[in-house]
């Protein structure tokens, strides 16, 4: 079903009197910070690599020190770029869903901690971060927000390697994390999917599970995906100039 009225006016409205609403985002949320999505090409030194190749723990083995380097140079990157408008319209939307005593989940496959920095509280963060990293001999992790290692592969003080603490394709997700996720998908009456291909799983499981237990689902992205053709409304656009205008129709019904 896709509303032939202003999806962005129909999609706030259903937003805007949810009683939980699930927020699942990719990388196309955090695209218009600077940051480049997944599956976009890579440039400079990583043009010669497919990212799914590197992020696997085979690739790790193989090759630690270009495998850190890759996550390491990625820190950096998205410690220099900032929020933009779409995690700041989902702020909102957080803000005036518990206003009204509603309840607001915020999923996200991205590593790069953006949401926090905008503001979201509780995110789960289904993959991770590239601001954790944990050492392959005790498992210990740690947070490293400061410059570049110092080498490659960066030694842990146990004398194993510190790896990034992200989900490699072939991992498994952290149980409680996921758990939490799928709670949150089978429990709300409304979906939002934003800036995400929906190939990934299983993230890209979830939508479905909302769907099977009669949520209203709604997708934002630039371009069409497998999911677009199931969800209730599709809106083909950019997540910084739709989500703010969403912000902007529910902060208005409020
Ligand atoms: C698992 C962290 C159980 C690392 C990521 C064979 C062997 C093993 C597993 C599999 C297999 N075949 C399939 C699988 C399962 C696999 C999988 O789903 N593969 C896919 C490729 C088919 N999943 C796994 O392995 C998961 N674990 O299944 O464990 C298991 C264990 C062993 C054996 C079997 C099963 C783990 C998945 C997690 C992988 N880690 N990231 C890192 O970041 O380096 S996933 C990676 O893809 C990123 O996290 C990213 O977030 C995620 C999804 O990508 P998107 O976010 O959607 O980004 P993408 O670029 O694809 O799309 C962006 C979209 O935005 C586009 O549609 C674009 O149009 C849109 N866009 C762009 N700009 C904008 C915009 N939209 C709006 N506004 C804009 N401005």
């Amino acid at each position: 079903m896709s509303s032939s009225a202003d999806p962005i006016a129909t999609a706030a409205a259903i937003i805007g009197t949810a009683s939980h609403i699930t927020v699942l985002t990719g990388a196309g949320v955090s695209a218009e910070s600077g940051i480049p999505t997944f599956r976009d090409a890579l440039t400079g030194l990583w043009e010669n690599y497919n990212p799914e190749q590197l992020a696997t723990p085979q690739a790790f083995a193989d090759n630690p020190e270009l495998v850190t380097r890759w996550y390491d140079e990625r820190r950096l990157n998205v410690a220099a770029c900032k929020p933009n408008p779409a995690h700041q319209a989902l702020v909102t939307i957080e803000q005036s869903t518990r206003a009204r005593g509603a309840t607001f989940t915020l999923i996200t496959q991205n590593v790069d901690r953006l949401h926090q920095r905008a503001g979201s509280t509780g995110v789960l963060e289904l993959h991770g971060s590239l601001f954790t990293w944990r050492c392959t001999r005790t498992g210990n992790e740690s947070e490293f927000t400061g410059p570049a290692f110092d080498r490659y592969p960066p030694v842990s003080p146990a004398g194993g390697l510190w790896r990034p603490g992200v989900v490699w394709f072939g991992e498994m997700l952290d149980d409680a994390i996921a758990a939490a996720a799928h709670k949150a998908a089978e429990s709300c009456d409304v979906f939002l999917t934003v800036g995400t291909s929906a190939i990934v799983y299983p993230a890209a499981g979830l939508l479905p599970v909302a769907h099977a237990n009669g949520a209203a689902t709604i997708e934002i992205n630039r371009d069409s995906t497998p999911a677009s053709d199931r969800v209730d409304i599709a809106i083909h656009a950019l997540a910084g100039s739709a989500l703010p205008r969403i912000a902007e129709a529910v902060s208005a019904q409020a």
